[in-house]
């Protein structure tokens, strides 16, 4: 790795910008103490766009310094409005930014750029929704006795480390930015390796709205090294991930050196139900949605489809149609193309692998299936997927693909349904389509709560089922509105009132007003 810290590159759509190299620490951009090196791929056309720094223990320890200092000093000093005001000032200098952002994540992540402008456009509201939030966190009064009551404040937890995937690199970086910022903590954030370009972009402005040095540190680096070293630091007090379910089970025992508070967001397999009464049209627009959008590389989609069997063929007539006329895939530049390439070879590869076992375990392949030709032949593009038929016990029924790849099955009872949707160890979302209210609201319940399980003897896990319920739609996001899974699909909450809270700790002050023990 040289020693460069800045380059200007020039995007397939003609964008050229300046592009930081480094690592971000203290506002600074420094080289990596490591010497190691990301190469930054573009799932595009395979081609190198660039290399960046990656840090490694020692640099993670810097940064992680850099925040305890900024922790104890500068930014204690500034109150909550005033935080709240930075945040506001780096949501409009971001927005400014968004064509340049955009465009590095669709070249870096292969999105298309209508979604990848759609994901300036999250960072830019989750930073505003939790400027608003950081001078209304307010305690309580308790009395006890005549004599004693106390008081409660939240306060912020100290020094978070934040590790994120690469499916959305600036949406996962504010849903993580900001509520710990507004709550008055510090941060040491590590991107993914796969996409670091646009959250260095971003790293510009922060400087430029006013944040102190150290208040927001930038760390790109590889999970082993640099994520792990910031999960297992002692100065760390919290550690927030989004990733897989097997990163999470090594984050928690990391952070058991220090006994850090944790949040995690990790895997789904997330089902859509569609009962006979449904609304058609609308439950197949909302299911190619739910598991065909972003590439399938959502926590949240909805992989597993059952559908009533009364109505089965005409849903699944109906869906594929949808494929065909929605999903093409292509240069995500381009406008009109729905599906961009996956976001690296290993992701490319995973989605393939499930594809050949979906069709050696005996689904029946009625859509795709194939690696699709993408630009000139290159890139890491998968045709949208479609099996019908697919049995509960088959791998693309039960694991997270985390590509565009369905697995539709049919069911005769709603009890059966319910059994089904809730018989895995993961519990992220669930989205019901029916025009009958009183057992959309009983699905809600019976999903979320969940019954026992004549399968339950055989897995563990499957009482409860899941934490994000849709009721005729699928991946319905908003900031507003808590977001998090049960299971073995996390701890914890982002977004929403319950996003900023988890990024604080509750201290109760005892006041005595009589003289008597
Ligand atoms: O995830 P990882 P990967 C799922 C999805 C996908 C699979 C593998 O099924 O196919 O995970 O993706 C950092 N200590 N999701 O390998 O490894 C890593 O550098 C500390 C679901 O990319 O979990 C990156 O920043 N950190 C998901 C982040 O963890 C470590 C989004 C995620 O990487 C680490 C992404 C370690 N030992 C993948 N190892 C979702 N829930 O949305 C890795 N990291």
């Amino acid at each position: 790795m040289t020693s460069s810290l800045f380059t200007t590159l020039t995007a397939p759509n003609g964008r050229s910008f300046d592009q930081p190299l480094g690592l971000f620490i203290n506002n600074e951009w420094r080289a990596a103490k490591s010497g190691d090196g990301i190469t930054v791929v573009s799932p595009i056309n395979e081609e190198e766009i660039v290399k960046v720094h990656a840090a490694g223990a020692q640099d993670v320890d810097d940064a992680v310094k850099a925040a305890r200092e900024a922790f104890k000093g500068p930014w204690s000093k500034i109150g909550p409005t005033e935080r709240g005001e930075l945040l506001r000032k780096l949501a409009d200098l971001a927005e400014e930014q968004t064509e340049t952002l955009a465009t590095i994540d669709t070249w870096n992540n292969g999105k298309r750029l209508s979604s990848a402008k759609g994901d300036v456009g999250e960072l830019t509201s989750v930073l505003r929704f939790y400027a608003g939030f950081a001078d209304k966190l307010y305690g309580q009064v308790i009395s006890t006795t005549e004599s004693k009551f106390a008081y409660t404040s939240r306060e912020p937890i100290g020094v978070c480390g934040q590790i994120i995937p690469w499916n959305y690199p600036l949406g996962m970086a504010a849903w993580k930015m900001a509520p710990a910022l507004a709550a008055g903590n510090t941060i040491v954030l590590k991107p993914a390796e796969q996409t670091p370009l646009s959250i260095l972009v971003f790293a510009t402005l922060i400087d430029r709205s006013g944040f102190p040095p150290g208040v927001i540190n930038i760390v790109n680096g590889f999970g082993r090294t640099a994520g792990a070293s910031l999960a297992g630091h002692v100065g760390v007090d919290k550690v927030a991930f989004t990733g897989s379910t097997n990163t999470g089970r090594e984050i928690m025992k990391l952070a058991a050196t220090n006994l850090k508070e944790i949040t995690l967001e990790t895997g789904g397999k997330s089902p859509l139900i569609v009962f006979e009464d449904a609304d058609l049209d609308n439950a197949s627009k909302w299911a190619h949605y739910g598991i065909m959008a972003n590439q399938g590389q959502i926590c949240t989609a909805t992989s597993r489809i059952l559908v009533h069997e009364t109505i089965y063929t005409k849903f699944v007539d109906l869906f594929i149609g949808r494929v065909k006329q929605t999903s093409k895939v292509g240069n995500p530049f381009e406008a009109g193309t729905f599906q961009g390439p996956q976001v690296s070879k290993a992701q490319y590869e995973r989605v393939l692998s499930y594809i050949e076992k979906g069709k050696q375990e005996g689904a029946t392949l009625r859509f795709g299936g194939k690696p699709h030709q993408g630009v000139d032949g290159k890139g890491f593009f998968v045709e949208p997927t479609v099996f019908t038929d697919v049995k509960d016990n088959m791998k693309i029924y039960r694991e997270e693909v985390f590509g565009p790849l369905v697995a539709i099955s049919s069911f005769t009872t709603e009890e059966e349904a319910i059994e089904r949707a809730n018989d895995t160890f993961y519990g992220l979302g669930a989205a019901i389509f029916t025009e009958n209210i009183t057992r959309a609201h009983q699905f809600a319940k019976k999903i979320e709560a969940g019954s026992e399980s004549p399968l339950s003897h055989r897995r563990v896990n499957i009482d409860y089922g899941f934490s994000v319920v849709w009721i005729n739609s699928s991946n319905d996001s908003d900031f507003r509105i808590p977001f998090g899974g049960v299971k073995q699909s996390g701890i914890g909450r982002e977004l929403g009132e319950a996003g900023i809270t988890a990024y604080t700790t509750v201290k109760a002050v005892h006041v005595n007003l009589g003289t008597r023990l």
